[in-house]
């Protein structure tokens, strides 16, 4: 089922791998992409003979940077500031910052690299690029993250614009950083320009839904998938992993689409509710007090905290994993399979190892990989550009409407593309064709450059 590389194909990712040593994470990523393309390069000879995947693979541009700034204690702290623009053959590079202490460049190229593909995808004119620092927000105080963000936009500012790349957020930057971001952005530039950020407020440029999108977008996602195998989430029960901004909203989809999610996590541990999880809570818990999911016990007794436990144990219909990397592996994989799982939404980007993607393609469930699944984000964010060209805000319904139909459009373009590849119902497979074939016609247009 998983498809072995392709031999036009494999000296190229050798060479990928060879130039990027160390950098797991954009190997696993490139790899999965590259195993998916020996069809289309025998539909498509034009794409080998203008080196398009050997071009594809290599960023247009890096950018890696000093952040200083100073704590409350008044020392001086220092971190890594980093910028891949990846590909801009569709449109302004556009991808996240992600502030966590595991960033390093290797993560920074993985996410960017995903970013091109699932940005081709949303069939929205935007290009793929992801940044972000090893800074690690929690327990910091709203003052050290300003100073941070204020620090970080001094460099990137020079980097990025409305036509040129356009940053949002992604683990660790939220409303928050893209407030403090931007502010720094205005001032250094004197310039009002709405249109080089996107996950603003709602009262200075932001679009509604947009805080939603994500998680909306992969719950729809999987409606499609249910849908294609006369399914739907009435009466699911799901694990969602994570509870920041992709599993909260993920979880109040499900909820409205008849679904019922009984786990959620963070880093420490995860919570079992079999009524149903709290949703309103884990908002209060997470956007508005920052606090550790553990307290969720504080308040439903009956409800269990499982310190450092593995949520994939949990018997669930629908899985949807929405914290980070590689938070799935073989194992967890087959067990969900073993407890009933027929579904499964990456709300996350590459949230399953390689041996778990093959365990989901062998057993043929319903699987949505991240760079379709979670394309709601970044497509909402594309409709924030719109709005914010026309200076016009559009009305909730509007917008999620228009979520709806490109995570319709999305499903059925990847369903579609599985087919034509000999691969009915691989939606890795229809993702990476499609995204790439995309970015590639746009490449070939534009000549060597
Ligand atoms: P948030 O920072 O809002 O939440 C992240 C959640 O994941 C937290 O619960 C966090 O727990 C947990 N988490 C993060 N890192 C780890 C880790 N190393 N191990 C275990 N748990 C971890 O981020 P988002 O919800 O925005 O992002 C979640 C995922 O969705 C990421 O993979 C991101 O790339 C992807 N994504 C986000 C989009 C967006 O629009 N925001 C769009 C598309 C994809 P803790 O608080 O303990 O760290
Ligand atoms: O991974 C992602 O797609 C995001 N973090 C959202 C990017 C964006 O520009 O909205």
């Amino acid at each position: 089922m998983t498809p072995l590389i392709d031999e036009k194909v494999e000296p190229i990712l050798k060479e990928v791998l060879d130039r990027n040593p160390g950098e797991v994470e954009f190997h696993q990523a490139v790899r999965e992409v590259l195993e998916s393309l020996g069809p289309v390069l025998v539909k498509h000879p034009e794409f080998a003979e203008h080196k398009i995947i050997e071009r594809i693979c290599e960023p247009e541009r890096q950018i890696i940077f000093r952040v200083p700034w100073v704590d409350d204690k008044g020392n001086v702290q220092i971190n890594r500031g980093f910028r891949v623009e990846f590909n801009s053959a569709l449109g302004p590079y556009k991808g996240g910052l992600r502030f966590h202490p595991s960033v390093y460049l290797g993560i920074i190229k993985f996410l960017g690299f995903e970013q091109v593909f699932k940005n081709a995808l949303s069939g929205l004119p935007i290009g793929g690029g992801k940044g972000g620092s090893d800074f690690d927000p929690k327990g910091k105080s709203d003052a050290e993250v300003m100073r941070f963000c204020q620090s970080f936009m001094t460099e990137l500012y020079r980097h990025i614009g409305e036509h040129t790349d356009v940053p949002a957020g992604d683990i660790g930057v939220g409303g928050r950083e893209i407030g403090y971001m931007f502010g720094q952005y205005k001032r250094i530039t004197n310039r009002w320009e709405a249109g080089v950020m996107t996950g603003k407020g709602l009262d200075w440029g932001g679009s509604l839904v947009r805080t939603e999108a994500t998680g909306y977008g992969a719950a729809f996602f999987v409606d499609e998938m249910l849908k294609v195998r006369n399914d739907s989430f009435e009466g699911k029960t799901c694990v969602v992993s994570g509870s920041g901004n992709v599993a909260i909203y993920t979880m109040e989809k499900i909820d409205e689409l008849g679904g019922k999610t009984v786990a959620c996590s963070d880093s420490n541990g995860y919570i079992y509710d079999e009524k149903g999880i709290d949703l309103e809570l884990v908002k209060q818990i997470k956007e508005i007090e920052r606090r550790r999911i553990s307290t969720y016990i504080d308040v439903h007794k009956d409800a269990k905290y499982i310190a450092k436990g593995n949520i994939w144990e949990i018997p669930c219909q629908v899985a949807m994993p929405s914290a980070t990397q590689n938070e799935i592996n073989g194992k967890d994989a087959i067990l969900l399979l073993k407890n009933g799982c027929i579904a499964v939404g990456e709300g996350a980007n590459m949230p399953t190892t390689p041996k778990g993607v093959k365990a989901f393609l062998e057993a043929e469930i319903a699987y949505g990989p991240g760079k379709a699944a979670n394309a709601g984000g970044v497509a909402t964010s594309a409709l924030e550009m719109q709005q914010n060209a026309r200076r016009d805000s559009w009305t909730f319904k509007h917008t999620e409407n228009r979520l709806r139909e490109i995570m319709q459009t999305i499903h059925q373009n990847c369903y579609e593309t599985a087919e034509e590849f000999g691969t009915p119902g691989n939606y890795v497979n229809g993702a990476n064709c499609a995204g790439f074939i995309k970015v590639a016609k746009a490449m070939v247009a534009f000549g060597v450059i």
